[in-house]
């Protein structure tokens, strides 16, 4: 028996913690992984681990994940071979295109797209090819405000200040919970002992939830909001900041800071108290001790992303963070600088250059938001889409009113999906085509290391040997891309492997070839354990890319969304809304298929307050049905007094027990969709985000 060490970063969440994984190779079996570790000396993570990393053996070794094409044929799926899959997919979609214009095809990019760096740099090889409008990604389910503002005030969707965990001394959450999810846009391995540091420096941790979170629980305060009331909640401590002279000077060029300030002078605390829940006098003490603290952040995510004003939510952040003095500032919000920079090496983006066909939704950055997708291959007309290409992606389960998307997918000519299984979407494909295994290929994460608390870099091998006859993400790409071409007598341009486009990254990147680190995927390699390259430091006055270079503290469509805002009527206090939740054990609507993760007592049902099971005459424990305006689900409510009176929780990604999918254990606990409550209607108006928290729902007896 030969055991081998490996290290490597985790791709599963956005933490990127760093492992130790230890194979073997056994005389029968070829080589197995044998253990699974936080690695120590990896100084970004320093030895902390998830439950998730240790069913990365569960992933390699899953019976159910998907090992080579497969064409369905009625209810039978085949296995094909590659090229034959890739002129299959080729004739169809350019047939498709010349009879139906090239936006009949539409794409949906899934989560792990962006934990996949083959996918990242290969993906639009083939896409871009298409030339459709109809592009869809998981972005419009989450973090589409922070790049729409991020893109109005800075100029760049992806310069987004990352909050400077390490060195604050108060950070305000709102609609995080970094402790079931590992942190998002702010990639934080160990962030526990991160938010436990500020408090042993005196400092403090405040959050803002409808639920008592996990992270709510180690905070020193902990504030209730009413589920999509954050925009007014964030108006009334703006607005204290300005009327009480709390403000501070900021370094950074600033225009448009009066306007913003005459814009909301009437918003304050008092008259946005009934709209978030939040007793005026608390919000104004928010603003003083948020201010009074010397180092301060505001971090806002996920919860106030997916509600009906997640861009102002985001604006706001960004404002309370400039108008404190904190933007850009050491323990307040600052700007990484990637040793691959994707802010340096492309343009801002840009947004509402055109819009969906249906229902005029805005685009960003070439793509529209997920909720038109159904209805764009329901609504009959020119333009209507007839078939789809999933990648790494499942937005039946992933997707607001998921059932009526369920629905329309048999009604397409012709569907394509690149995944690893034959999930809740992927059962409706035609064809799916499924890549190597994370730990067969190499591993760069491009987009994480953009979004970390410090500047840090890795690059890791494959430490399985790349099975017979199996292709990568990227290479599964190169041949759709090859065989279209061919098919349509289009030229296609040369491309090279991920790795060598990561080499030239980081030769060119800020320590590269000219400077005195001189990063190359060669001297990454004599650093497995990751390498640090230093804490976040000022820098956004220089990076700055809007047109004057200069901060836009008020741009002209946010402020006009001002006016929906003041318009919306007051919140109906007898209105139940569902939100959402995260568990460490779970991820997204895919890991749900490995024992380790789903054993012991489901992670599933539906909470709320026992007032609110006391008012329906309900009890702990039954079976209930959850009923929304396109929806009705059944679920096991479970009683909670970390709930906010008025809200139910119920996480997402569940809801597996349907006809044709191929997932055994996930099955066997299949849990209901919260997709089939959420509603495809309801969104943030300006940027076209769905809005997944603050459904409105009615709860009975099953
Ligand atoms: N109600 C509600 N809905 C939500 C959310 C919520 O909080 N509440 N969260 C939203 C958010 S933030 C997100 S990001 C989305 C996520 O939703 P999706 O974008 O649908 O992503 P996943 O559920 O992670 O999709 C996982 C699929 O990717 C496949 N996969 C995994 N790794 C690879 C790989 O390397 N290559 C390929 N080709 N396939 C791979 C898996 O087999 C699986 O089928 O859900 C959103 N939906
Ligand atoms: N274990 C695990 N980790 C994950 C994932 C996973 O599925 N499982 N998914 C990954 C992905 S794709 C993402 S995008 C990140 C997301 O990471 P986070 O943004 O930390 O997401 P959540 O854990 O869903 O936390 C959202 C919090 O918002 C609260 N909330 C809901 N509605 C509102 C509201 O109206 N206002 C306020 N203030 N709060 C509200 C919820 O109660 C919840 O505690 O996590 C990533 N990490
Ligand atoms: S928190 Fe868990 S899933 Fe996320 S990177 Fe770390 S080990 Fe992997
Ligand atoms: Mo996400």
């Amino acid at each position: 028996m030969t055991k081998t060490l490996h290290h490597r970063a985790c791709h599963l969440c956005e933490a990127i913690c760093g492992l130790t994984i230890e194979t073997t190779v056994l005389p029968d079996e070829g080589t197995r992984i044998t253990s699974i570790k936080g690695d120590s000396l990896d100084s970004f993570s320093r030895g902390h681990i998830c439950p998730k990393a240790v069913a990365l053996q569960d992933i390699q070794n899953d019976p159910d994940r998907l090992r080579q094409p497969m064409r369905r044929v009625g209810e039978q799926w085949q296995a094909i071979g590659w090229q034959e899959a890739f002129e299959l997919v080729a004739e169809r979609l350019a047939d498709i295109q010349q009879r139906h214009g090239q936006n009949a095809v539409a794409v949906y990019q899934g989560n792990p797209s962006v934990h996949n760096y083959g996918l990242m740099t290969h993906s639009n090889y083939f896409l871009g090819q298409l030339k459709t409008r109809n592009r869809f990604s998981a972005t419009s389910v989450d973090q589409l405000p922070h790049h729409l503002s991020s893109f109005l005030i800075y100029g760049h969707g992806l310069l987004l200040p990352i909050a400077d965990i390490d060195h604050t001394d108060f950070m305000l959450i709102l609609g995080g919970n970094p402790l079931a999810s590992n942190g998002s846009i702010m990639t934080v391995p160990d962030v526990e002992k991160r938010l436990k540091a500020i408090q042993g420096r005196g400092g403090k941790v405040v959050v803002v939830d409808p639920r008592r979170s996990e992270t709510a629980a180690i905070a020193d305060q902990h504030m209730f909001v009413r589920p999509g009331g954050d925009a007014a909640l964030l108006l009334g401590l703006l607005n204290t900041l300005f009327e009480e002279g709390l403000t501070r000077v900021t370094h950074l060029p600033v225009d448009g800071l009066d306007e913003v300030r005459q814009a909301i002078a009437g918003l304050h605390a008092e008259a946005m108290s009934p709209r978030c829940g939040v007793p005026a006098e608390q919000i104004r003490q928010l603003a003083r001790d948020f201010a009074a603290a010397d180092k301060a952040v505001c971090y806002g995510r996920m919860g106030i992303s997916t509600q009906a004003f997640g861009t102002l939510c985001h604006w706001l952040v960004q404002l309370i963070n400039l108008v404190t003095g904190n933007l850009d500032r050491v323990g307040g919000a600052l700007c990484t600088q990637p040793a691959v920079d994707l802010v340096a090496s492309t343009s801002g983006g840009h947004f509402n250059l055109w819009q969906s066909r249906v229902s005029g939704l805005p685009e960003y950055a070439g793509e529209l938001p997920v909720s038109a997708l159904a209805e764009e291959m329901l609504v009959e007309g020119e333009g209507q889409v007839r078939a789809l290409i999933t990648v790494a992606g499942n937005p039946v389960l992933s997707t607001p009113n998921g059932r009526r998307l369920d629905q329309a997918l048999d009604g397409l000519e012709f569907m394509l999906s690149i995944d690893l299984y034959i999930n809740e979407t992927t059962r409706h494909a035609d064809l799916i085509l499924p890549s190597t295994s994370a730990l067969e290929n190499d591993h760069y994460d491009t987009t994480f290391n953009t979004f970390a608390v410090r500047n840090v870099t890795r690059f890791n091998r494959a430490i399985l040997e790349k099975p017979e006859g199996a292709l990568h993400d990227w290479e599964i790409f190169v041949g759709l891309a090859k065989a279209f071409a061919a098919k349509t007598g289009r030229e296609l341009k040369a491309t090279m492997p991920p790795a060598q486009m990561i080499d030239y990254g980081l030769r060119s990147g800020l320590y590269g070839d000219a400077s005195d680190w001189k990063l190359s995927l060669e001297t990454l390699a004599n650093h497995p354990h990751g390498l640090d390259l230093g804490a976040l430091q000022p820098n956004l006055a220089s990076r700055l890319k809007t047109a004057n270079k200069r901060v836009q503290a008020a741009p002209e469509v946010i402020l006009a969304d001002l006016a929906r805002f003041a318009a919306v009527a007051l919140p109906d206090a007898d209105e139940l809304l569902l939100i959402g939740r995260r568990h460490v054990r779970s991820n997204n609507s895919w890991m749900h298929n490995y024992h380790r993760l789903v054993k012991g007592k489901p992670r599933h049902q539906l909470l709320m307050h026992p007032a609110d099971l006391a008012r329906r005459g309900l009890v702990n424990g039954q079976q209930v049905s959850v009923t929304s305006r396109v929806g009705v689900i059944e679920v096991e409510v479970v009683e909670s007094l970390d709930m906010m009176p008025g809200v139910v929780s119920l996480p997402h990604g569940w809801g597996h027990g349907r006809a044709g999918v191929r997932m055994g254990i996930a099955q066997s606990q299949p849990g209901a969709s919260a997709n089939d409550l959420t509603d495809e209607r309801s969104m943030d108006a300006l940027s076209g985000n769905a809005v997944l928290n603050g459904v409105p729902v009615q709860v009975a007896a099953a």
